[in-house]
């Protein structure tokens, strides 16, 4: 049952459908109860390399998805290179989850270290190295840990505060903040389809099960739902503890801040390399943000980047020459088990190979070529501004005009689809959760609530590597609005390179920014009806070539159903509460004047 579960969902590498070979396995399992502090039992799968004559260092990973059913490492090809050099595996249920004993805390706090008897996720991190150097022989005393999502927050954990035998990590997607930028809110706005469907997937009952749904398009069940009191009026009884937690912290209080890495992190105590995927449809934002706050205290150099033209821990799946309908001419995943990871851990556990990794790698997209920095983002690129003109145009001049503005008018009765419906179950069967990051955006480009503009054709090639943030100057008539921007390349018409791209609309970049917090994510305030503000939103980072013969455009909308849930564009104190009621219709408005000049920042490389 599980194994078809992980096929559906493909979260982790811990399954079997993609097994290397037909000969048997070089490991040998075993399963254990270990021991924490407190008396709980973690249930921990090890694989031991049989006939090892060398002591091997140990290579960790801890994750609420289940690791009863895990396929031998050399038999998987994200872990197989690893296994060809030879480690002692270990893969454990966390707390409360599968077969382990205890309970589940999603995200767990970091506990109160006056009490000695406390525990969190960094102590059974700890009590679980020191089981493994006391009972599994011929060990080397170093340990590796690395993990996806989950699993890479679960990593960091075991970073923060270390076991002495820890000896490198590798944090893959970790979310860093849940109400900034990772699975549940982007920027205050609170991810419906995600927050909902992941709470009942992990706290329903102790191992995943998915909700069901009645109708196949859950655009549909979200729209009929209606406001989002009735999640536990009708379904959920107040029983689900992270859903309970949505609902009471509807800001970015404390519960929101002790959970985020903001304040966990200082600095590395172990050699960290964090991996990122370009299209990450959860956490894109935690293992940027993960790796700048390190950078900001890395005074040993112990902090690198990874990132490349992946979904969700798509480095450990497949090939990674493409993703949905795009391209990348390379194996970009193989690149990065076998050119990256694999020395990483050889390197920092086993003293193979020179070390010498680049302080980032990063995929350039576009150009999809791999390029190496010294420093990261890059210290050569400059801020260009691409500002919005008259009749949908864009350009790097400043509008010279006193006035101009576009409007349109969102209706939380009709949002915008965030992908092309139907709208499976996010890990449904079929679901094309896994990339829509990457679909043609031309599905809404004609809507009349969604505002387009783009350059001309581009006469050379634009190099966006580093930081990309929205500026806009906007108004509503409402008293509370959400502003979702998407950064666009458009390819050209006639596209030879791959039939069905002519004119494609790809996202390279895009956040929601939920205005209610635009002075603060602490303390909401209501917009006031057509007062112009400015907000500045984080389109995080990209590295990507928009190739001369392309167009940059530029969307922007005020919704994006059901991953976002609807503002009610009337300003209540918890949108959680609202009632049906407050979901009101308004016109935004997007000015475009040399007083109030919205524009895109783009760090551009060369000229
Ligand atoms: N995105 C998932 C997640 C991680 C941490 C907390 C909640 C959800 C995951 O893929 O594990």
């Amino acid at each position: 049952m599980h194994t078809s579960f992980y096929r559906i969902i493909g979260l982790l590498f811990l399954i079997t459908y993609q097994t290397v070979g037909q000969t048997p396995s070089l490991y040998e399992r075993q399963e254990v109860m270990i021991p924490m502090r407190d008396g709980v039992r973690l249930n921990t799968v090890i694989f031991i390399l049989k006939d090892s004559k060398d002591p091997l260092p140990f290579l960790l990973t801890r994750t609420p998805y289940g690791v009863s059913l895990t396929t031998s490492p050399d038999k998987v090809p994200y872990t197989k290179d690893m296994a060809d050099e030879g480690y002692i595996f270990v893969y454990q249920d966390i707390r409360g989850r599968y077969k382990s004993e205890g309970t589940f805390e999603m995200q767990r706090f970091t506990r109160d270290k006056k009490d000695p008897k406390a525990i969190d996720e960094s102590t059974d991190t700890y009590d679980t190295i020191d089981w493994l150097l006391a009972h599994i022989p011929n060990n080397n005393r170093k340990v590796g840990m690395y993990g996806i999502s989950y699993a890479g927050w679960t990593t960091v954990m075991g970073a923060i505060d270390p076991h002495p035998a820890l000896a490198a990590v590798s944090e893959q997607a970790t979310p860093s903040d849940m109400f900034l930028g990772d699975d549940f809110h982007h920027n205050g706005a609170f991810r419906l389809s995600y927050g909902f469907e992941y709470a009942f997937m992990e706290e329903a009952t102790k191992q995943d099960s998915l909700f069901p749904f009645p109708d196949y398009d859950t655009y549909d069940w979200y729209l009929k739902l209606g406001p989002l009191s009735n999640v536990n009026k009708l379904y959920f009884k107040e029983k689900l503890p992270t859903w309970n937690d949505f609902v009471k912290h509807p800001n970015y209080d404390a519960f929101w801040q002790k959970q985020s890495l903001i304040s966990r992190i200082d600095q590395p105590k172990v050699p960290i390399m964090n991996v990122a995927g370009w299209w990450d449809q959860e956490d894109f934002y935690g293992p940027l943000k993960a790796y700048q706050l390190w950078e900001k205290q890395d005074r040993a150099h112990k902090n690198f980047l990874v990132a490349g033209p992946w979904n969700h821990g798509g480095w450990a799946r497949g090939d990674g020459r493409s993703l949905g309908n795009i391209k990348f001419d390379t194996s970009t995943a193989v690149t990065f088990q076998k050119e990256i990871q694999a020395p990483w851990f050889a390197y920092h556990l086993k003293s193979k190979g020179a070390g010498n990794f680049p302080e980032a790698i990063t995929f350039q997209t576009g150009s999809n070529s791999w390029k190496r920095y010294e420093t990261w983002p890059p210290k050569d690129a400059m801020k260009r501004n691409l500002y919005f003109q008259a009749n949908g145009k864009l350009s790097f001049d400043a509008p010279k005009t006193t006035s101009g503005s576009d409007a349109y008018v969102s209706d939380p009765a009709h949002p915008v689809p965030y992908r092309t419906r139907p709208i499976e179950a996010t890990y449904g069967p079929g679901s094309r959760w896994r990339t829509w990051l990457t679909e043609d955006q031309r599905f809404v480009q004609g809507r009349p609530d969604v505002l387009s503009c783009e350059t001309d054709v581009l006469t050379e090639d634009v190099t966006v590597t580093g930081e990309v943030w929205a500026k806009l100057f906007s108004a509503t008539t409402g008293s509370d609005a959400d502003w979702i921007v998407k950064l666009i390349d458009v390819y050209p018409a006639q596209y030879p390179q791959q039939l069905g791209m002519g004119g494609y609309q790809l996202m390279v970049a895009n956040d929601v920014f939920r205005g209610r917090f635009r002075t603060s994510f602490e303390k909401p305030q209501a917009l006031r009806s057509n007062k112009t503000e400015a907000y500045s939103i984080d389109l995080h980072s990209i590295n990507h070539v928009f190739r001369k013969g392309h167009k940059i455009m530029v969307q922007i909308q005020s919704t994006w159903f059901p991953v976002i849930d609807r503002n009610p564009q009337t300003f209540v104190p918890n949108i959680f509460e609202a009632k049906e009621t407050d979901y009101q219709k308004a016109t935004h408005t997007i000015f475009r004047s040399a007083t109030y000049p919205s524009h895109l920042e783009l760090s551009v490389v060369g000229k």
